[in-house]
Parts: C-alpha cells; sequence; structure tokens
C-alpha cells in the first residue's frame, strides 16, 4: 500500500480526495493518505507559521522550526520521499508521475505565502530525497491544489486504481502516447447530436482508416496547440502520409540527420 502525507496549514483542501478515483482507491486499501495541520506543531497561542523574510520584500516566509518538528514527528525513523510544490521547481510531468507512482512513501509540504525558508529544504535533503517540484509556469496562492494535481496523476498510476478497461498503461500505446503527439479528438453515441456528425470513418469499422485518421488528427493538434512537441518528432517516425499532411499544414520539419 503506497502511503502519502501530507502537511498543510489548509488540510480542508484535501476533502476531494475522499471521493472518486482517490477515494475508491482508499476504500480499496491501495492508498494510505494522511493530512496533517501544520499549526498543530506551532509553539505560540497564535499558532504563528511565518515570518518576514530576510533581505526584505514582499510577503511572508514559513518558519523553518514549525516545519521541522512536524517533519521529524511524520517521518519518524523513516524515509519517505519528500516532494515541495513551489513555482521554481523542476517540471512535474508524466515521467516524474510514473516514478513517483513507484515509490512506497511520499510526503508532500505544502507551502503558503512566499514559501518555506528554504532551509527546510535543505535540511532534510541530507536525510531524503527531496524535490522541489512546478506543476506549470502560474503563480498559485500556496502548494495545495498542485499536491491535488500530483496525487491525482500518482494515484492513477497505481496498480488497481483504474479498472482494466482503461487501464493507465493505455496512456502509452494511444496514439497521442506516442510522446510528441497530443491526443485527437473522441466520440460516443448518439452518431448526430444537433446537427454534428461523428466523423463517418468511425462508424466504418475500417480498423486501418480509424487508426490513420487519428494519427492525422493527432498531428493537427500537436501542430495548432504545441508547436514546440511537434517541432521535437523525429523525422524517422514520420510516414509519406504524416509528411504530406504536415506539409498540408505548413509545418517546417527539423532538417534530417545526414551522414557523411
Ligand atoms: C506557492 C507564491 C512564490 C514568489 C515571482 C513568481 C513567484 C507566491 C507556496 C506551484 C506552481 C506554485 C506554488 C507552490 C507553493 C507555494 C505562492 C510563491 C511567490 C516571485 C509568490 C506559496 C505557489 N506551479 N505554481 N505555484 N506559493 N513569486
Amino acid at each position: 500500500m503506497t502511503r502519502l502525507d501530507i502537511i498543510s496549514i489548509f488540510p480542508e483542501y484535501f476533502a476531494p480526495l475522499d471521493v472518486s478515483l482517490i477515494g475508491k482507491a482508499r476504500e480499496r486499501g491501495i492508498l494510505d493518505v494522511r493530512t496533517h495541520q501544520l499549526r498543530d506543531w506551532a509553539h505560540d497561542v497564535h499558532k504563528t507559521v511565518d515570518d518576514t523574510p530576510y533581505g526584505g520584500g514582499p510577503g511572508m516566509v514559513m518558519k523553518p522550526e514549525v516545519w521541522g518538528e512536524a517533519l521529524d514527528d511524520v517521518i519518524g525513523d523513516g524515509a519517505p520521499r519528500m516532494i515541495v510544490p513551489t513555482p521554481s521547481g523542476r517540471p512535474f510531468t508524466q515521467e516524474l508521475a510514473q516514478e513517483l507512482a513507484a515509490e512506497p512513501w511520499l510526503l508532500f509540504a505544502c507551502g503558503r505565502y512566499e514559501g518555506i525558508d528554504s532551509r527546510v529544504m535543505a535540511e532534510y535533503g541530507t536525510r531524503l530525497r527531496v524535490d522541489e517540484v512546478s506543476i506549470g509556469d502560474y503563480v498559485l496562492a500556496g502548494g495545495e491544489v498542485a499536491v491535488l494535481v500530483m496525487v491525482e496523476a500518482i494515484g492513477r498510476l497505481l496498480p488497481g486504481v483504474l479498472g482494466n478497461a482503461h487501464s493507465a498503461v493505455d496512456d502509452s500505446f494511444a496514439p497521442g502516447a506516442m510522446r510528441n503527439l497530443l491526443e485527437g479528438p473522441v466520440y460516443t453515441k448518439p452518431p448526430v447530436w444537433r446537427g454534428h456528425e461523428v466523423p463517418a470513418v468511425l462508424l466504418s469499422g475500417h480498423h486501418g482508416k480509424v487508426a490513420r485518421w487519428r494519427r492525422d488528427e493527432a498531428l493537427r493538434r500537436t501542430v495548432a496547440n504545441r508547436p514546440e512537441l511537434a517541432a521535437a518528432i523525429d523525422p524517422a517516425t514520420l510516414d509519406k502520409h504524416d509528411r504530406r499532411l504536415l506539409d498540408e499544414l505548413s509545418f517546417r520539419l527539423p532538417p534530417e540527420d545526414v551522414a557523411h
């Protein structure tokens, strides 16, 4: 069973982990999620967790002593992998989600204000694997929502969390998961809805044509929405049909490597 500890001044943020995929995984004994109120480790009557930043500047910084006591108690004699959300961290990717899903114990430290005194990461980095992680290039008000995002992405990768019908290994077989391609559009019944028809090829039963059409749509979307991903496609992985489509989209492929 994977254990997840989450320390925050807003443990109520994690109520969604009681429902849906993660809630079911917990009921089924696949996941053990423990949330902790950081203020329980504060020393004063006001339960202070923040102070003014050294060197000046706006906002407040979370005090190291409170974090140290909380982390020592939660960690005990163990050695979880520690994840600290921050806008300046390494990117959270599907690859990192897969790596973290293989760990038996994860500890998430949620900062607020302008973040946590950096000596906390330095101290626990001498004892644990500590990663400062960013879920994207925008600034949240704290680490809680980033942890919800990461727990959902990691949780769906745990064995037994998804049913076999849509298992997470399917991710790597879908047309989009050829890593530099986005997913194309998806459809279900009815075949016509408010005058919008499902593309006829999907009703044709012709598996080869369906696969080709899905790849075309994946290429179109990638060029339109993520040109930097399209530019990273290895030209050697593209067939004649792909090249013709990209040409129609006026997409310039990087030059092929030429041996000499
Ligand atoms: C978090 C916050 C830092 C400082 C210029 C840009 C940022 C506000 C804890 C993660 C992602 C987060 C995130 C994670 C944890 C915390 C708010 C931090 C600054 C200087 C301002 C506090 C934000 N991917 N986005 N946001 N904050 N500024």
